[in-house]
């Protein structure tokens, strides 16, 4: 943080850590400094804080949350402020979240830019406004709308956020220039009504409802979180304590969340995200030079609705499907579906004239005992399990299936066992986890941020646990391949798992981060 003496006895803190002026323990101490002198020096009547590069603050530097608790001593800081005889005011310019906007709570004012946002978004990264976010915001601006800001983690508009009362002034030009004359114009107002940590929060008769909808609101939205959840209750004690202990509440949630296995998992995904973005293919690759495999011909498996459309598109691409589909009526039904919409594709083609070449389709039948008997799942009402209604979810055991396995057991000599949840969790995760080192090996995907977020934006992973490659790390690489060793030698009949080689190899260096694994396992023989 710089520190400039302006005209009209003004004093400027710039903050400048690139690129988006994270906290960094260096821009901490850098603001106090600047304070302190700006507090001691006679001559200085007001004192304007901003950023450099025009963003103001994007909060605690993140990735240094490893290695230190964020926001405990900020907290500190934060108070100082509110404390100082001096104006202090805060022209906000791009973004001011998480820790930036406490800093800026912190100030005795607040002016940004019309296209500023300003937010507290640590929830998605597992923690909470740890510097006294949610014991200041509340007495700005109540409960109902902290609740909401502060559990979503969502940013506001600086129009939005002046409405709600979080900036005081909203203008068009630099916002630095405004607050140089804002500070002028203030110079001899009081403080103590500027000063947040010594208002109470608005109250409200139905509080209690309040907190208990909060609670069931983020139960339903972000089942399995523990940051929004854990945010409720700091905010429950700003309303139920004084400042002096609401901090201190404030600052053992915010370290119980920030020691939990989720905060750790919801920083990987913050960076694996940012570094997918960015990733180019394997290293023997590129996109630019990189060819598409020849298709010369595809199975779909299953004529449904989902099966009929890829079935479809295939076909229109011209390239040879094989369908199949083990029910014979559904098989017919499916059969003239696909025939009359590629018969209207065909007739709109030649209506405008394109030429059309009749693609095949070829049907075929399969067995699979438990449809064959018309167990196709929820659908039917029943499969594995039986179900109250056809597409009904609620299920209970079926006493035929029992009988079914027996006489499978009996005629295929199979000796029954009780599996345990902890060997039916460790064989799905596992040979799953199993095949992304395969991947990784074969070249196939360039990293495994790259998996994580693929298992995240697609197969509905929890965002908490970070992936399954994060999660492999997370039982240790060594524990994986012990278990998946154990498990092949019990089932050689299930390659899925056999250990893959690029497994072995990182197991070998004990327990490595994921960021490491690539070095360590030398570059993969790509399929690209
Ligand atoms: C927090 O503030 C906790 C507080 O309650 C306590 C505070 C205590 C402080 C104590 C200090 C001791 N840190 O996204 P982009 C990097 S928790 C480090 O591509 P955009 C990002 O990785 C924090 N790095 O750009 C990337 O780096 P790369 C709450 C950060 O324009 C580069 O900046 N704050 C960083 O699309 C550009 O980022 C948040 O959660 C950070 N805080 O979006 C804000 N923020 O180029 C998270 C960004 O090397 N950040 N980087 O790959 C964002 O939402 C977006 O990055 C912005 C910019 C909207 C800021």
């Amino acid at each position: 943080a710089e520190y400039l003496r302006l005209p009209h006895s003004l004093a400027l803190i710039r903050l400048r850590n690139p690129p988006v002026n994270a906290l960094s323990l260096a821009v901490v101490n850098g603001i106090r400094e600047g304070l302190q002198k700006a507090m001691s020096d006679h001559t200085i009547k007001a004192i304007v804080v901003c950023g450099a590069n025009d963003k103001f603050c994007a909060g605690a530097d993140i990735s240094s949350f490893s290695r230190s608790s964020p926001g405990i001593s900020f907290g500190v800081v934060v108070d100082e402020i509110q404390r100082y005889e001096k104006p202090v005011v805060a022209a906000i310019r791009g973004v001011a979240l998480g820790g930036g906007l406490e800093l800026a709570l912190g100030c005795h004012y607040r002016i940004a830019h019309a296209e500023a946002r300003v937010g507290l978004p640590e929830v998605a990264l597992g923690i909470l406004p740890g510097a006294r976010g949610t014991q200041l915001l509340p007495r700005l601006i109540g409960v109902p709308m902290s609740l909401d800001l502060i559990t979503s983690g969502r940013p506001v508009g600086a129009d939005e956020a002046l409405k709600l009362g979080i900036l005081d002034v909203v203008i068009n030009s630099d916002p630095v220039e405004e607050a140089v004359k804002f500070s002028q114009e203030i110079l001899d107002k009081p403080l103590e009504p500027r000063r947040l940590l010594n208002k109470s929060v608005p109250s409200l008769p139905n509080m209690d409802s309040i907190f208990s909808e909060a609670f069931a609101k983020v139960q339903k939205q972000y089942p399995g979180f523990l940051a929004p959840e854990t945010s409720i209750q700091a905010l429950q004690a700003a309303v139920n304590l004084p400042y002096k202990l609401g901090i201190k509440e404030e600052e053992k949630l915010a370290l119980y969340l920030q020691k939990s296995g989720q905060a750790r998992a919801l920083q990987y995904v913050f960076f694996a995200e940012s570094s997918v973005h960015k990733q180019s293919p394997p290293s023997v690759a590129s996109w630019q030079t990189a060819s598409p495999q020849p298709i010369s011909s595809v199975g779909v498996l299953g004529l449904g609705t989902m099966g009929r459309g890829i079935a479809m598109c295939f076909a229109k691409a011209g390239i040879p499907v094989v369908a199949v589909e083990s029910d014979p009526k559904q098989l017919e039904i499916a059969k003239k579906a696909v025939t009359s919409m590629l018969e209207r594709e065909a007739s709109k083609m030649q209506q405008s004239g394109r030429a059309w070449t009749k693609p095949t389709l070829t049907f075929s039948s399969s067995a699979d005992m438990l449809c064959e008997s018309g167990r196709f799942g929820q659908k039917t009402g029943k499969g594995w399990y039986q179900y109250d209604k056809p597409l009904g979810r609620v299920h209970r055991p079926d006493p035929w299936l029992s009988e079914f396995l027996s006489q499978y057991r009996e005629t295929h000599h199979l000796e029954s066992r009780s599996i345990s949840q902890e060997e039916i969790l460790e064989r799905c995760l596992y040979s799953l986890i199993n095949e992304g080192f395969r991947i990784l090996g074969e070249g196939i995907a360039a990293s495994p941020e790259q998996i994580d977020i693929i298992y995240l934006s697609g197969y509905g992973w929890p965002r908490y646990r970070g992936g399954p490659m994060f999660y492999a790390a997370t039982v240790g690489l060594p524990v994986v391949l012990e278990k998946l060793q154990k498990y092949y030698t019990q089932n050689p009949d299930v390659p899925q798992l056999e250990p893959s080689d690029y497994l072995k190899k990182l197991a070998a260096h004990g327990n490595p981060p994921p960021k490491d694994w690539q070095s360590l396992a030398g570059p993969p023989g790509s399929k690209l």
